[in-house]
């Protein structure tokens, strides 16, 4: 197109859309914007039909309110894209302070950027926030279950985000002290609602699975050992002999292992499952006797082929029983389809819906304690499809935890 014949054909399309178009239709004389009013209606809507006045949930109001326009009919309360991102848009509390006056809460996310126990990708620093990010449109207030048709942010508990764990990424020894140290204090403050449960439990967001270590050596001084519902598709209970402790001592405690030290040191019960497995072993028997040994139960991946969503769910339930369980979610269970944003990758896992709905279905179990691993946003494609299952998954487990109030041995 020639420069003349572009002009021409510019100024009659201005021309045709000047007299198509009304003048009260031009753009800038729309009075801008018009959803100011409905907006409010809808907020109202939402405070009338699902009970969430101020006054009727007062902690969850004060801390998403803004103080500029707070006399503005709630013209700046929140929004779930605005701030700082926290889990699910829940309200930060500085639960590692060193006083003593820290705002109560019932179940805290807490954050664990650590990578250097990892075999494959490293990466899983950088979960905690890549999981915060995929829960952004995770919305308490309107959180209201399609299955349920419950609202498990608007319950007896008091839900929140202690940020992350401050962990040196230079010495993993120092580095799950610290992690230890900061559960122990977590979990460790008088819950908000004593009347139903007196400790507070945490929801790790890994970081890579050496974590959970930390965090079985913290749970066992409330709760005594624990089974391990264990979602994977390792084992990792591998003997550190096997695995890293040719190296050194040091090196023995990884990803891969820490379920068989999490045994050594008698942190779980013998009526722990793996779910999802389908990962190859590094030898034709020691691995599997090894495990075995460590208390675990085997669910493979191509299970669910056999007996569907429903029989894991049973099998899992029958296999810890009564006991207090700790739920660790390693995202590498599901198929790379799903969650490609993982250290250590095996295809022919289960859908993110299939993992869900197992998930949801343990509800009764007596949840102590749980986490979502092994997610490296670097690996993410741009669509966020890792961070947004592991969101949904750390959804399902604080679902769990509110669904089933449990009382320690010892507070
Ligand atoms: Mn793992």
């Amino acid at each position: 197109m020639s420069m003349f014949s572009f002009q021409v054909s510019l100024s009659l399309s201005s021309t045709v859309l000047f007299f198509l178009c009304p003048h009260s239709l031009v753009a800038r004389d729309i009075v801008f914007p018009p959803s100011a009013p409905v907006q409010a209606k809808l907020n109202s809507d939402h405070s009338t039909s699902h009970n969430l006045n101020p006054a009727a949930n007062p902690g969850y109001y004060q801390t998403y309110r803004s103080a500029v326009g707070a006399d503005k009919d709630h013209l700046l309360d929140y929004d779930k894209f605005a701030g700082l991102t926290t889990f699910s848009n829940l309200p930060w509390v500085h639960c590692l302070s060193p006083d003593n006056d820290v705002e109560k809460y019932d179940i805290a996310f807490l954050g664990a950027p650590f990578d250097t126990g990892t075999t494959g990708r490293p990466g899983a620093r950088f979960g905690p926030t890549g999981i915060r990010l995929g829960s952004r449109r995770i919305e308490a207030p309107v959180a209201w279950s399609p299955y349920t048709h419950d609202n498990t942010f608007l319950s007896w508990a008091r839900i929140v985000d202690c940020g992350d764990a401050p962990l040196t990424f230079l010495d993993n020894t120092v580095a799950l002290q610290q992690l230890g140290e900061a559960h122990k204090i977590v979990s460790g403050r008088t819950a908000n609602t004593t009347e139903v449960a007196s400790v507070p439990r945490i929801i790790t967001l890994g970081g890579d699975h050496t974590t959970t270590l930390a965090a079985l050596r913290s749970t066992v001084n409330h709760w005594g050992p624990v089974s391990v519902i264990h979602f994977d598709s390792h084992i990792d209970t591998w003997d550190p002999k096997v695995l890293g402790g040719g190296i050194s001592h040091y090196a023995g405690v990884n990803h891969g292992t820490f379920l068989h030290i999490a045994h050594e040191e008698g942190l779980i019960l013998n009526s722990s499952a793996h779910a999802g497995i389908r990962a190859p072993t590094m030898n034709k028997k020691y691995d599997w006797k090894n495990d075995k040994r460590c208390g675990f139960e085997i669910i493979t991946a191509r299970d669910i082929d056999k007996i569907g969503v429903q029989g894991i769910i049973e099998q899992l339930k029958i296999r810890v029983g009564d006991s207090h369980v700790y739920i660790s979610v390693d995202i590498d269970v599901l198929d790379p389809a799903f969650a490609p944003a993982t250290g250590t990758v095996e295809v022919g896992g289960w859908t993110t819906r299939e993992l869900l709905s197992i998930l949801d279905g343990l509800e009764g179990l007596k949840v102590i304690g749980a986490d979502v691993v092994e997610v490296a946003p670097a690996y993410d494609n741009v669509g966020e499809t890792t961070v947004l299952a592991a969101a949904e998954v750390a959804h399902s487990l604080m679902s769990l935890m509110v669904e089933t109030p449990v009382k320690p041995l010892k507070s």
